[in-house]
């Protein structure tokens, strides 16, 4: 999650300068018939392969938000739906946007989201996050009361450690459970991290590849851990529940390791590669890393 560096496809849909907190009208009725069908495409890709492995928050937020109804979420109507259930809204941006205002929008339950959409030509893969990953990946999981409540705590966090130079070791907690995250339910692991249910290929590798550690989610460590943002991921940590994650991130060792990162010097104390497995691992799979030895995508 890199800052934006040039100007965004939205910049050119919307023809308009963002305001301060970098909304830009949805510009919903400014959609293609193609741009809408991408939507479906993809959607249709994913619904083959999320069954049985995405878990059954994501499904039962998707069905919630009727998001298979046909072509791109109007973000209004859907807000007014998912504000009943969670008090969430969905504003429009450009794209990537500064940390400071992408955590002053989650911690005021607002999820920002790429307006634009993937040409036909980049379905699989796309370096800044676009509509379908931002609606189709994130919004689902915003239906889920205590997971709502996660990543508005993750925006509060978020503008806390904003003077403390420890945003990397945030950024990694956020990727390794809001963007990445398994969780072991009844019947073995399934998926609830929205980089994963919006790639039909990671989707399937996430769970089933002999490739990639599957951990024990811990806090502390994986706010120490490194990781990729241009490929599959080497290692996926796994949450017991949702209650869990909360409770483990916001009641209780949210500040006193904010505090403790703060002494190691907070980057600096990055200790762990993305594939390394430590004796104080709970281990579900070590994995071969044979994808990344290869070299990866
Ligand atoms: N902006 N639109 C958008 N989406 C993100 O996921 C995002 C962002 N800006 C910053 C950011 N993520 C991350 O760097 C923070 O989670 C640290
Ligand atoms: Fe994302």
């Amino acid at each position: 999650m890199e800052m934006p560096t040039g100007e965004s496809p939205a910049f050119h849909r919307a023809s308009q300068a963002p305001a301060d907190d970098y909304t830009i009208p949805q510009d919903w009725e400014s959609y293609t018939a193609e741009e809408h069908g991408t939507w479906d495409t993809l959607y249709k890709r994913l619904m083959k392969v999320l069954p049985g492995r995405a878990d059954q928050a994501f499904i039962d937020g998707l069905k919630a938000l009727d998001l298979g109804r046909g072509g791109i979420p109007h973000f209004e109507r859907m807000s007014d739906e998912l504000e009943t259930l969670t008090g969430w809204r969905v504003v429009a941006v450009p794209g990537l946007v500064p940390d400071e205002v992408f955590f002053d929008h989650l911690a005021n339950r607002r999820f920002p989201a790429g307006n634009f959409i993937r040409k036909p030509d980049q379905l699989d893969y796309i370096q800044e996050p676009d509509v379908f990953h931002d609606v189709f990946g994130h919004v689902p999981m915003l239906t889920n009361p205590v997971f709502a409540d996660y990543i508005q705590a993750y925006g509060q966090g978020g503008l806390k450690s904003l003077n403390s130079g420890c945003l990397k070791n945030l950024a990694a907690l956020y990727w390794y459970t809001v963007e990445f995250g398994l969780i072991e339910g009844e019947d073995g692991l399934r998926i609830y991290g929205a980089g994963i249910v919006s790639s039909p290929a990671e989707s399937v590798f996430s769970l089933e590849d002999p490739s990639p550690n599957r951990l024990g989610f811990d806090v502390p460590r994986l706010m120490r851990t490194d990781y990729r943002i241009d490929d599959f991921q080497q290692t996926y940590f796994v949450i017991k529940s949702y209650e869990d994650l909360l409770e483990r991130t916001q009641r209780t060792e949210f500040s006193p390791l904010y505090d403790k990162l703060h002494e190691e010097g907070c980057a600096g104390s990055y200790r762990h590669t993305p594939a390394d497995v430590l004796e104080s691992d709970k281990v579900y799979t070590s994995g071969t890393q044979a994808y990344a030895d290869k070299g990866g995508r």
